[in-house]
């Protein structure tokens, strides 16, 4: 898959592609990224991207024209045919793994990264298709968003995780009833007068899952109950699960 990335600050991403797990999927181009910079499309001398809102008020807005020029360069180059056109924008949709899924088995997609106030409004009408937010918080841009979702996409391709079964278990997969995670533990089994839960020293195969498993219920029981409710409403807690979760009430 492919992703264009139209961004006024494409070096932010050089280390993001360079590093961690997810670094071979992105040089190898099992996760394509190419990076575009509007000012690349931008008029005259000083090159503007951004300027002044009508009816007056703080900030700059980005320009529609060097966004729309880059736009049409970047669906160019990926061969002319149509593609999802993603904003990532306060006034977007909060992203949850449910639709990371569907990004990570597509063809990939465009995605523009505000800055400044805001993106003259007839850009977006005229070309977006899809708006992203990260969640109810204001960053200064859209590139630590845009890094997120193609983060949480390469990660579910084949083989980019050491371990192939690491991400079935993930919190919010429905295949693990969409309940958090249980703790880890590692060596020392001694760690500043804190010892590891005995269980997960036994050997008791069943015993250690029945534990995770209960772990993880109270765990998203005391801190996400919505997420119980979900899980309970789509038939996904078994009796054991119920009497866990009697037993913390
Ligand atoms: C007072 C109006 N502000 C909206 C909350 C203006 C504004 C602030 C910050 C407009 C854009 C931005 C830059 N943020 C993003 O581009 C952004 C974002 C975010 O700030 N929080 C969560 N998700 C996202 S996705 C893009």
């Amino acid at each position: 898959m492919r992703f264009d990335v139209i961004t006024l600050f494409p070096e932010l991403f050089t280390p993001f592609l360079a590093s961690g797990v997810t670094r071979r999927a992105f040089e190898t181009g099992q996760v394509e990224v190419v990076l575009w910079s509007p000012r690349d499309f931008a008029e005259g001398n000083y090159r503007r991207v951004d300027d002044r809102p009508f009816g007056g008020g703080p900030g700059m807005v980005m320009m529609a024209e060097p966004l729309s020029a880059c736009l049409d360069a970047a669906l160019a180059d990926r061969g002319g045919g149509a593609a999802p056109v993603v904003l990532f924008s306060p006034a977007g949709e909060s992203l949850r793994h449910a639709a990371v899924e569907r990004w990570a088995e597509g063809e990939g997609a465009v995605l523009v990264c505000g800055r400044y106030e805001g993106i003259d409004q007839r850009f977006i009408d005229a070309r977006v298709t899809h708006q992203l937010s990260l969640g109810d918080f204001v960053l200064s841009g859209g590139e630590i968003p845009a890094m997120a979702l193609l983060d949480a996409v390469a990660r579910l391709q084949p083989g980019v995780l050491g371990d192939e079964a690491s991400h079935i278990e993930d919190s919010f997969n429905p295949a693990l009833d969409g309940l958090l995670d249980c703790p880890h533990y590692t060596r020392p089994e001694q760690w500043q007068g804190q010892g590891v839960p005995g269980v997960l020293l036994s050997g008791h195969h069943a015993q250690i899952e029945r534990w995770r498993r209960d772990q993880r219920l109270t765990a998203t029981l005391e801190r996400r109950p919505e997420l119980i409710e979900a899980a309970r409403a789509a038939g996904r807690l078994s009796a054991a699960d119920e009497k866990a979760l009697q037993k913390k009430l």
